[in-house]
Parts: structure tokens; sequence; C-alpha cells
């Protein structure tokens, strides 16, 4: 089965002013964008309706972060039915600066995940491994980890609406991209643990995207590997995202 490419610009808590934001939606508005890619765009919860409300209709918006519970007394959080009330069709769940930064663990991003499923959102479900984990050779063992946390409270109809987003930890933000050589194998053996923990059906038609220091112009080689079906991009969303989407990484 065909996976459609996917190019997820995650903005982080970018741009600083709502006068950039303008800016980055008309630039992403003005460009000529691959129609076989799908392409989502992250801005900070502050922006989301707003640019929801002026981005082109072929670009979706999604959330960098929500709760796992409908209401309540959670200050600072926000639910899966607000965003679907808000019209955001995505989520992105268990990047690595939440789970370092906030101290999200595997079981409450899995929490989060069940929570947004429920109420009908996609995920972008971020997966890694930090730099001493990588050196030890746990890279697809802490995968399996984070994902198996998911996978354990998923039921197999569910995978249709999760986008698993690889993003090595030492490789985000830092300006030091995984060689084709790293993606591809941290793609390929992710894929098998699909394989083996969900189905063969689920490994072969759910998108795994690379996501860690991505700009225009390591992309192109990325992008030709078999098991990366796109990329979630951090930094480079703040110049090169048009780039990314309509340079044809795909
Ligand atoms: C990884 C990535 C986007 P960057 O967090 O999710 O960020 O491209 O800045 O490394």
């Amino acid at each position: 089965m065909a996976r459609q490419f996917f190019v997820g610009g995650n903005f982080k808590m970018n741009p600083a002013s709502r006068k950039d934001k303008v800016a980055l939606v008309k630039l992403l508005n003005e460009a000529e964008l691959d129609p076989n890619t799908e392409v989502v765009i992250s801005p900070p919860a502050l922006y989301l309706i707003p640019v929801k409300g002026s981005i082109r209709k072929d670009i979706k918006v999604a959330a960098q972060n929500c709760y796992f519970k409908d209401s309540g007394a959670f200050t600072g959080e926000i639910s899966p039915a607000q965003l679907v009330d808000s019209e955001i069709p995505y989520v992105i769940l268990g990047h690595s600066e939440r789970r370092t930064l906030f101290h999200e663990s595997s079981e409450v991003v899995a929490q989060k995940t069940r929570a947004a499923l429920d109420k009908g959102l996609n995920i972008i479900l971020c997966i890694g491994e930090t730099l001493n984990e990588r050196e030890a050779g746990e890279t697809a063992k802490v995968c399996e980890e984070q994902l198996k946390a998911v996978v354990d409270v998923l039921k197999e109809s569910d995978w249709s609406k999760i986008v698993v987003a690889y993003e090595p930890v030492w490789a985000i933000g830092t300006g030091k991209v995984a060689t084709p050589q790293q993606a591809q194998e941290a793609h390929k053996d992710i894929r098998s643990y699909l394989s083996k923990a969900v189905s063969s059906g689920v490994a072969e038609s759910t998108r795994i995207i690379y996501g860690g220091s991505v700009n225009a112009g390591n992309c192109k080689e990325l992008s030709t590997l078999p098991d990366v079906d796109g990329f979630l991009v951090g930094d480079g969303s703040n110049h090169d995202l048009r780039d990314l989407v309509v340079v044809g990484c795909s």
C-alpha cells in the first residue's frame, strides 16, 4: 500500500510575534505545494484558531500537545474535545521536549493518545532515543518501549489515525541530522516492531516520518529512503518549510 508523504512543521514556541505568524501563513498560502504531500503545520496553541482560519485549506493544522481530560480544573491545558470543537484535526504527542522538560512518561503519552483518538483527532506520535541510549546500542529498544505503551491501549483500527515521528533526541535542534543509514535502520526497526506487536497491515500502512534538524538541504536524500515517509520539521519550519514542501522531497 502506498503511504502518502507527510511534511509537518512543528513551530514549537515560535514565531515570537503575531506579525511573524501572519508572514509565515502568507508565505505558505502563496507557495506551490506538491499535491501528493500531506502538509500539517503546528503553531503554538495561542495561534491555532487564527492560523486555521487564514491558512489555505490543503494545509492542516495540529496542536503541539493536549491533555487527556475533557474539561475541568487543569490550568494551562487544552483538551482533545476543545481541539475537535475548534476543528483542529491533528495533535503532536510525546515530543521529546514534552517528555524531557515536562516529564511526560510513555504511559502519560499513551493516555493522551487514547483520549485524543476517542475524540477523533489524528496523532503525530513522537519517539526517539538520547545520545547515551544510541551509544549504548539501545535505539530499537527505547523506541519499542515508547511505542509499546501506546500499542497497549490502541485497537488495530486506531493506527490509521497515527503518524509515528522518529526523532532522535541528539538530532533535535542541534543541526546534527541522522545519516540516511541511521534513519533507515531506525525506521525499519520501528516498522518491524509494529508488524510484530500489532499487524503486518498496520506496519505496512503506518507512516513513519523523521524529525531532527531536517532542512531543505538534507531532506532530499532522506526522502528517498524506503521506510522514511516524510518529516517533522522544527527549526527549519521558520525558514525552510516552503522549500521542504515545494522542492518535492516526496
Ligand atoms: C525535532 C524537530 C521538529 P528540529 O523536534 O519536531 O525539531 O527540526 O528543530 O530539530
